[in-house]
């Protein structure tokens, strides 16, 4: 079994919308342990670090500004190929052409505002949840392995 950890951010659009419930509910029932959850308001910095591989594409900005725009919830979850199974669920980047049945799918037909971020790699994980958690706010969640 490859347990792994994700990062996962809730984006305005999605609090706005008030499906912050719905969208821990599906990661919840998923099977995916919630390691650590806040809701803040991302400033600029982080905001910059967290898409600094996109940095001079020309929505570069506009991503800036959209996830400053109001309260995110940040997370790290953790599971079986936790990557793979959170991009699975959170579905195309573009709304209008991701499968229903994921998160995009059911409730997003936008490219820009898109309501969710996970991780696209093992790799980038740890760089991203470090920019809002330090290694002792993941909490243990032992009691959770029966249900594999
Ligand atoms: P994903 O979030 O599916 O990993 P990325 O990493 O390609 O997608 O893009 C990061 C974020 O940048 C997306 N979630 C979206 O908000 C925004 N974005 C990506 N491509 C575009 C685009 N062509 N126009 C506007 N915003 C975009």
């Amino acid at each position: 079994m490859n347990e792994e950890l994700e990062f996962v951010m809730i984006k305005p659009d999605a609090v706005r919308r008030g499906l912050i419930g719905e969208i821990i509910s599906r990661i919840e029932r998923k099977g995916l342990k919630i390691k650590a959850m806040k809701m803040i308001k991302m400033s600029n910095e982080m905001a910059h670090k967290l898409y600094e591989e996109h940095e001079g594409k020309p929505f570069f900005e506009d991503l800036v500004s959209y996830v400053t725009s109001g309260p995110v919830v940040v997370m790290v979850v953790e599971g079986p190929s936790a990557v793979t199974v959170m991009r699975k669920m959170i579905g195309d980047t573009d709304g209008s052409k991701a499968e229903p049945g994921t998160i995009r799918g059911d409730f997003a037909l936008s490219k820009a505002r898109n309501l969710i971020h996970a991780t696209d790699s093992p790799e980038k994980v740890e760089r991203e949840m470090s920019i809002f958690f330090k290694k002792e706010d993941l909490l243990d969640t032992e009691n959770m392995h029966s249900i594999y």
